[in-house]
């Protein structure tokens, strides 16, 4: 395209910015018109500082769907009060810059009453896969997280939604509501996107100091050592979890919610391995809590 035509003389144009819109009205109308031209729609749904790993979310949508809608949105009702919903990062310009080098097409950055008129008092009621892990350290964020994300299905209407493995639990729970309740789209969970060392990618990585920084990487090192132990023949989950739990203790993170092999489907703990699984983590790095996982 541009690249065949481009000599050194004449500099690429950056890439168009993507159309921001606020309001449910202008949504519809961008959306609607999209529709009549024939694209089919994507949506990546986000709370914005966006990185790499929502970057690839909107590639994808990019390279199936005709029109890509990403919407930003801190959702208040999946934080509890004592967690970092007044200082989540908000980086709107930098968001749009980004979006725009994936062609993204429209931006949905919805005000609070928008999302939560006056007067709301309707929730979704979130599945069972939501009982255990993030729903026992956060109670109630798997309810906001199913409320807000229905919420934007119905707003938008897309054809296919795009989510990250980065936040394993929630992509089942938003799997297994769309089943539930019949919700007439396509979920996509596409790889999680981690840094040069391992690191997966997070906006809240952005809350760690140069030391927790290098001390968070034993979150994927140890994961991955488990995965290798599996692989050469351990099955049984008890000495992975401990192996990980040693490889934390060394790094001196002593704050673990969890550590867990689980069901890929029902999220239940396995004792013993016989099929794929996937490997659990949540712990506490200085004052920031992360979360990963890896197939096993
Ligand atoms: P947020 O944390 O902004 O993440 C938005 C999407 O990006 C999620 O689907 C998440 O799994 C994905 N993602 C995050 N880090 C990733 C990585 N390193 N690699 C691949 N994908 C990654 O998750 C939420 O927002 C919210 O709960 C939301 C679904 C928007 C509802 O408010």
């Amino acid at each position: 395209m541009l690249e065949t035509t481009h000599s050194p003389t004449t500099p690429l144009s950056p890439p168009l910015a993507p159309k921001l819109v606020t309001t449910v009205r202008e949504l519809r109308a961008a959306v609607r018109a999209a529709r009549a031209a024939g694209c089919s729609i994507g949506l990546v749904p986000t709370m914005g500082a966006l990185h790499e790993g929502h970057l690839s979310l909107a590639r994808a949508s990019r390279a199936e769907c005709g029109f890509t809608v990403a919407s930003i949105f801190v959702n208040p009702t999946q934080f509890a009060p004592h967690e970092d919903f007044d200082k989540y990062p908000r980086t709107l310009e930098a968001d749009l810059q980004a979006l725009a080098s994936c062609h993204t097409d429209l931006v949905f950055a919805p005000q609070r009453d928008d999302v939560y008129p006056a007067g709301c008092s309707t929730a979704v009621e979130p599945p069972r896969v939501a009982q255990r892990w993030e729903g026992e350290c956060r109670p109630g964020h798997f309810r906001g997280v199913a409320t807000v994300v229905l919420k934007l299905f119905n707003l938008v209407q897309a054809d296919v939604a795009f989510f990250g493995q980065k936040d394993y639990q929630q992509a089942s729970v938003i799997r297994q509501m769309v089943r539930d309740l019949n919700v007439p789209l396509e979920i996509r969970v596409c790889p999680t996107v981690r840094e040069p060392d391992g690191l997966a990618m997070s906006s809240r990585n952005r809350y760690l100091s140069v030391d927790q920084r290098s001390q968070a990487v034993a979150i994927s090192r140890s994961l991955r050592l488990a995965a290798q132990l599996a692989a050469d023949g351990q099955r049984q989950t008890a000495a992975l979890v401990d192996t990980v739990r040693g490889v934390l203790a060394e790094a001196q993170i002593d704050r673990i919610d969890y550590v867990a092999v689980v069901d890929p489907d029902t999220l239940e703990p396995v004792v013993a391995l016989s099929g794929p699984s996937v490997m659990l983590i949540a712990a506490h790095v200085g004052g920031t809590r992360l979360i990963d996982n890896w197939k096993i």
